[in-house]
């Protein structure tokens, strides 16, 4: 006889927090959002990775490419690249996140000698860079004859055939830093000599990357940035569990810090032989984990098979239809809610705490305060990233209004079959996800501010400090309906309801 869950499968939106005491000293400036990432003795030892804050972005091609990467890793957090594209392709993306060196641009609007000041006109108004170094090749890395800033034409004097060579600031004129000039010796040049940008070049005098005044302030600035040993900007990398003898290694050779087997279910003997081939390969050197499961069954079968940390949630997507499609999954709470208490119970029998990443159905920013208090280490999105500036998406406008397009990794776009395969015929296969536009929000960097001030200020009001300690001391409840609507405004006509809208969804 088929088993039956005693409890209704819940989500997010059927709960809340209840207020603890809060003392004096516990105020949203003194909150640390440090997280472990992966497994480790608990007690014992440190935990080897962690996050400065709980949020990760989806293993998605909306979403996770290497310019999200870097933005995230800025703010604390951490992407995983997405694993639907060849392991070339992959393992470029991860080796650009690892050689990004804050503040040292790659110009992306270049000149060459014989353009036109038209030419210099359109690129600006493109790029949106009023400063564009020369190179012999007009490429981002050639020989290096010169700048031209804002200030060495006036559109109003001078003819639009003007060539470049005849107004740029030639090289003789410029101020230069050897490749290898830190980003501290580099912003001491620039002051010293009342610079706004500094090229780098190397010994043949060929362009390296430019370093800008506002950059340096900007990395003096992000004290929650997650940098690895070497001072590189961490980043994770999605897998499949059919490549991964070629995928992983390209991945490892490329830099990537942690690994997460993608699929929408993971309690199966192909994530168990993903995992036990990693183990075989790199010991515990390689960080796996893996996902995603729905009960503490699922839970403790990749624990025992080795998984760093184990994602949950199947179904809860904003883009995801797989409960429609194939009736599998379970609310996000209820879900997140058992697989910690399972990952609890597994720490106590064998000293492992095996963190866990409560995955999707994140709508408003209190849901992840509720992920956390109910024992998920760190979540993982997909639709809230997919709306800012650094996601790879287009920004499109629809009725008037800026969108940015969102799909699922099972819908017919993404083609991403693996992540929902269970072997036989592509042409059988079956959509688990859609096609869709979320509202465009600005950049990452605002909208997390804004997010993380609200989940300290949650953790306040429940006198925590740490996640951990809000995890302890977290009071929840089961709310009706009633008192969902009572939630929101009510019996009031909103003025205006764009603003209190778009904060927090
Ligand atoms: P959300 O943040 O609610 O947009 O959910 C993102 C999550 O949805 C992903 O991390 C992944 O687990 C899941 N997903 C991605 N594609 C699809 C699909 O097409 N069904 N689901």
């Amino acid at each position: 006889m088929a088993y039956y869950f005693d409890e209704p499968s819940r989500t997010f939106n059927e709960y809340l927090l209840v207020p603890g005491h809060t003392p004096a000293d516990c105020i949203p400036a003194r909150v640390s959002l440090k997280t472990p990432l992966v497994k480790y003795r608990k007690g014992e030892e440190e935990c080897p990775l962690s996050l400065s804050v709980p949020m990760v972005s989806a293993i998605m091609a909306a979403v996770s490419d290497d310019k999200m990467a870097v933005a995230l890793a800025t703010e604390g957090g951490l992407s995983f690249i997405y694993g639907n594209q060849s392991i070339e392709d992959e393992a470029a993306m991860v080796a650009r996140v690892k050689d990004y060196k804050a503040g040292f641009v790659t110009s992306d609007a270049n000149l060459s000698p014989d353009m036109t000041l038209e030419q210099v006109v359109a690129l600006k108004e493109q790029y949106g860079h009023s400063t564009m170094p020369v190179t012999d090749d007009g490429s981002a890395h050639g020989k290096l004859l010169g700048i031209v800033t804002e200030r060495d034409y006036r559109l109003s004097r001078m003819s639009m055939d003007e060539k470049v060579a005849d107004f740029m600031t030639p090289r003789e004129k410029l101020v230069v830093a050897p490749d290898g000039t830190s980003l501290k010796a580099a912003n001491d040049i620039i002051w010293d000599h009342k610079l706004n940008s500094l090229p780098i070049v190397d010994a043949d005098d060929h362009l390296v990357a430019l370093v800008f005044r506002k950059d340096y302030d900007s990395h003096k600035s992000n004290p929650d940035e997650l940098l690895d040993a070497h001072k590189r900007y961490m980043v994770g990398a999605g897998i499949n569990s059919r490549d991964y003898a070629e995928r992983v290694p390209a991945l490892v050779e490329a830099g990537a810090d942690v690994l997460c087997i993608d699929s929408s279910e993971g309690y199966s003997d192909w994530q168990k032989m993903t995992i036990e081939w990693v183990r075989e390969h790199y010991g515990n050197d390689v960080k796996i984990g893996a996902g995603n499961v729905v009960d503490a069954e699922g839970f403790r079968f990749l624990a025992d098979a080795g998984a760093d940390f184990v994602k949950i949630g199947i179904g809860g997507g904003s883009i995801c239809i797989t409960r429609e499609t194939k009736g599998i999954g379970r609310g996000q709470a209820t879900a997140t809610i058992e697989v910690a208490k399972a990952r609890d119970e597994y720490f106590r029998e064998t000293g492992v705490y095996v963190p866990i990443c409560s995955d999707g159905g994140i709508v408003y920013d209190h849901h992840i305060s509720l992920a956390l208090a109910m024992g998920a280490d760190f979540v993982m999105l997909g639709r809230y990233f997919a709306r800012f500036d650094e996601s790879p998406s287009a920004k499109v406008m629809v009725n008037g209004t800026y969108m940015k397009e969102y799909w699922g990794e099972g819908s017919a776009r993404a083609r991403n079959w693996g992540r929902y395969d269970l072997g036989g015929k592509k042409s059988l296969s079956f959509e688990e996800g859609v096609d869709s536009y979320v509202p465009y929000a600005g950049s990452l960097k605002d909208n997390m501010a804004i997010t993380l001030l609200k989940l300290k200020s949650t953790m306040c009001n429940c006198g925590a400090l740490t996640i951990p300690e809000f995890q302890d001391k977290a009071k929840l409840t089961l709310v009706s309906a009633t008192s969902i609507v009572e939630g929101g405004a009510h019996d009031v006509l909103l003025k205006d309801k764009a603003p209190y809208a778009s904060n927090t969804r």
